[in-house]
């Protein structure tokens, strides 16, 4: 039996290196170079290329190596008899608290504003957004959702949340799938933490930001299919929206001639708001890996009617 490493555009020798630390008796397999396809049962994917799994005939687990698995789902080859799983670490879920609050407070205390100001060298002073104002609403309240909204509420922010099933807490208030208008008419900055399904693609539309509470703000650091771009462009243009801090895109890397690089109320990263570490992902792996050599259920499995 071996494990299989797969992914485009990125090295996985530290990642078999961190594997073999945890179990020095793993056969593990990087792709292309794969010496007995037949003896892999177990692969670690993100975003491979499609149809590619279908030449492993006893693959039994196909793991996310992050926390989203919509890279898995598009993959119509993935026989449905193989389980889909995901790796979801602390690291991973800290860091998403961190840049969130961080991307709160930038918007906050107009950071955005300075960096440019400095590039010219003039002095002009702003008013921070007040506290009142930055009622952060979390849509997607799973492992990242809640993570991000327990950091908020530490810092003293009033936090609402979203999700298809409403939530037993008594940090926040839960708001149930239909009840999406309310949700909204109460947050100012929308953090979009959705997995990309049929029924969240596009979710962050005109509409929806015309329903926020003003001012404000989005941050997207879920998948770029969520937004619709052009309808971030017009509520920039139109006060419907204050700004956005932006980490993923429809495209990525996003194209050097795409029109948010001239927008200065929108902040980018480059898909980095959190970063799977192969050392922690390395132990929860081979857990799941062991788990399927025996049969026991598995961690982290995705649910493939609900599509995450
Ligand atoms: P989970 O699967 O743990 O949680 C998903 C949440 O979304 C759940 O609360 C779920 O509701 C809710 N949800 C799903 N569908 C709907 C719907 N139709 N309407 C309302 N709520 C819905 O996901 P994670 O928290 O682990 O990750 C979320 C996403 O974050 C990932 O799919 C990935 O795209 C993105 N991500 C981005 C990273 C980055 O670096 N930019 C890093 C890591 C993740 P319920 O609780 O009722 O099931
Ligand atoms: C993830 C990601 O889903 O990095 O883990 O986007």
């Amino acid at each position: 039996m071996s494990l299989l490493l797969i992914a485009k555009n990125r090295d996985l020798e530290p990642l078999k290196e961190s594997l073999l630390a945890v179990d020095p008796n793993l056969d593990v397999e990087i792709w292309p170079r794969v010496e007995n396809k037949e003896r892999v049962t177990f692969a670690v994917s993100w975003n491979h290329p499609e149809k590619v799994l279908q030449n492993y005939p006893n693959l039994k687990v196909v793991s996310s190596l992050g926390a989203g698995v919509d890279h898995l789902l598009k993959d119509s080859s993935i026989d449905e008899k193989v389980a889909l799983t995901r790796v979801v670490v602390p690291s991973l879920k800290d860091q998403m608290a961190e840049y969130v609050l961080n991307a709160v407070q930038n918007y906050r205390f107009n950071t955005a504003r300075y960096v440019d100001q400095k590039r010219e060298g003039f002095w002009s002073a702003h008013d921070a957004v007040p506290k009142s104002e930055c009622v952060v609403g979390v849509m997607g309240l799973g492992e990242m959702g809640q993570a991000v909204a327990s950091s908020l509420i530490v810092n003293r922010y009033s936090v609402v949340g979203w999700s298809r099933t409403k939530k037993d807490v008594n940090t926040f208030e839960s708001f149930a799938a239909d009840e999406l208008d309310e949700f909204l008419d109460r947050t100012n900055i929308l953090v979009c933490l959705l997995p990309l399904t049929e029924e969240t693609d596009g979710i962050l539309d005109l509409e929806l930001f015309k329903k926020l509470k003003k001012p404000a703000y989005l941050i997207n650091v879920a998948r770029g299919q969520h937004l619709i771009e052009e309808d971030l462009i017009y509520a920039l243009d139109t006060g419907v929206l204050e700004g956005a801090t932006l980490d993923v895109f429809e495209e990525e890397p996003l194209p050097a001639n795409h029109l948010f690089w001239n927008r200065p109320k929108i902040m980018i990263t480059p898909h980095v708001a959190s970063i799977t570490d192969p050392k922690e992902a390395a132990s929860l792996i081979v857990e799941n890996y062991k788990r399927s050599l025996s049969g026991m259920d598995l961690l982290f499995e995705v649910d493939r009617t609900k599509g995450y």
